[in-house]
């Protein structure tokens, strides 16, 4: 029986991570691309509102054919980017995806493809729990 509630407790305390529980999506826009782009990119800042640090590992929308999250890193002088599995928001903290730093790749926009002005729904999974939808538009920058 004390194996079973250690495993129950174990069990409490790793899931509520898996919860998108108090996530804020604010801000969320989506850089013009050129037309026929086969990748656009993304920014968002995600605001935790809840005590526990939260978990994003997947975000889909109906707009592309699939999201992955990077970094940019600097390696031997030059900037690369590189895959994220997952997305970490600290607890009553905030995670900031912006030009130059951390980002969204929206790869495969559905035709015809979204340009300036127009939305695109973003759904952020954290686990199996009820995940965050969040508007994103789509603006030019010079
Ligand atoms: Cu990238």
């Amino acid at each position: 029986v004390k194996g079973v509630q250690l495993m129950l407790l174990i069990a409490c305390i790793s899931t509520p991570a898996l919860a998108c529980k108090g996530l804020e999506i604010e801000d969320g826009w989506i850089r013009q691309a050129p037309p026929g782009a086969n990748v656009m990119a993304g920014y968002v800042r995600i605001k935790n509102n809840s005590d526990r640090p939260r978990r994003i590992t997947a975000i889909t929308s109906p707009r592309f054919g699939a999201i992955e999250v990077h970094e940019t890193v600097i390696e031997n002088g030059e900037s690369q980017m590189r895959a994220l599995d997952t997305l970490n928001v600290p607890a009553h903290g905030e995670t900031t995806l912006e030009p130059g730093g951390k980002h969204l790749m929206l790869f495969r926009p559905t035709a015809p493809q979204p340009t300036t002005g127009d939305t695109a729904s973003l759904r952020f999974r954290c686990g199996k729990s009820r995940p965050v939808t969040a508007k994103f538009i789509v603006k030019a920058t010079p």
